[in-house]
């Protein structure tokens, strides 16, 4: 017996798209941009942010999701049980926000680079907080800008606190369905606060002790822009596991190094001891940064 037969129908069903997951429903905007709390048919699988799905009203007034269109460029990590995890969908470009405080990691960008690679994804890397830099963090600073500058990303600066600073990061989302993710507490929500007054987005202090964010962005959520585009503000998280994704995948977000490693002698060669490796060639003449292929190794060991 099909439970969705016996629900009396009203109307025929309509495009919306999932703005947010809030667990136990779905929050869709339709075509004329209202917003409706929905359930979802059985059988659908996860439906997450950024999801173009039809809908239509039953009898009784509820809303519910009838059917997922395709998805492309789906961002994930992976869940405790090895899986990939969707976190937004119909994604182009992922904007990772890092900052002086909580302290960057460049670790946690490079993970960020193999997601966004394996979904074709631009990526774009802006530090903020750039009030907050000193003699020490303004050189860490100066070295992620070239970095990943010359490894063709964009890299834009930017400070909520003071005004003016946003013009280079409202550059970067022309046409694009951006993602901002990054630790918890380097400003992500901020960012979106600043570019889209017109929201109620909350943001949060850092906890006092650790200097860490507090997960104050707990969904994961879409605000439309024009010409199709979106931004869509994700909660933080601590480690970024990608241990769903193969070493081919893992190679493919280091670009330079899936770059000089077509030029191996051994076309299995994992870079680590073969004879005529390019890599490590590229790596003893700095043409690949020592910090890159140690995030390498250390993201093919945990897979
Ligand atoms: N000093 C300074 N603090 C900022 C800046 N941007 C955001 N913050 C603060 O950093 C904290 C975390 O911000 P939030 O946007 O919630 O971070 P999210 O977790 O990445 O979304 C809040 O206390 C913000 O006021 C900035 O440019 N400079
Ligand atoms: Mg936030
Ligand atoms: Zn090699």
């Amino acid at each position: 017996m099909s439970g969705d037969s016996s629900i009396p129908q009203s109307s025929t069903d309509k495009p919306a798209r999932v703005i947010a997951n809030l667990g136990t429903e779905l929050l869709i905007q339709t075509d004329c941009g209202k917003k409706l709390n929905a359930s979802a048919k059985k059988n659908l699988g996860l439906l997450v942010t950024g999801d173009l799905v039809t809908w239509q009203t039953d009898g009784y007034g509820n809303t519910r999701v009838t059917e997922s269109l395709k998805r492309t460029g789906t961002l994930a990590r992976t869940d405790r049980r090895g899986k990939a995890k969707p976190i937004a969908t119909n994604v182009s470009q992922v904007i990772v926000v890092t900052a002086p405080r909580p302290p960057f990691d460049t670790l946690l960008i490079d993970r960020y680079c193999v997601a966004a690679a394996e979904i074709g994804a631009e990526i774009a890397v802006v530090i903020n907080k750039t009030d907050l830099l000193n003699s020490e963090s303004g050189n860490a600073a100066d070295s992620i800008e070239q970095l990943y500058g010359k490894l063709g990303y964009k890299v834009a600066r930017c400070c909520v606190k003071q005004t003016g600073g946003l013009a280079a990061v409202a550059k970067l989302l022309d046409e694009q369905v951006s993602i901002l993710v990054g630790q918890s507490g380097v400003g992500k929500s901020s960012i979106l606060k600043n570019l889209m007054p017109q929201h109620d987005i909350k943001t949060g202090d850092l906890s006092d002790n650790s200097g860490l964010g507090r997960h104050t962005t707990t969904v994961t959520n879409w605000y439309p822009l024009p010409n199709n585009g979106a931004i869509i503000d994700s909660p933080g998280v601590r480690l970024f596991s990608l241990e769903h994704l193969d070493s081919v995948n893992i190679q493919a977000g280091f670009r330079e190094i899936a770059d000089h490693a077509t030029r191996c002698k051994f076309n299995n060669c994992t870079h680590q001891h073969e004879p005529e490796c390019a890599v490590l060639t590229a790596l003893t003449n700095g043409a690949i940064h020592p910090d890159r292929y140690e995030h390498f190794l250390q993201l093919l060991n945990s897979e």
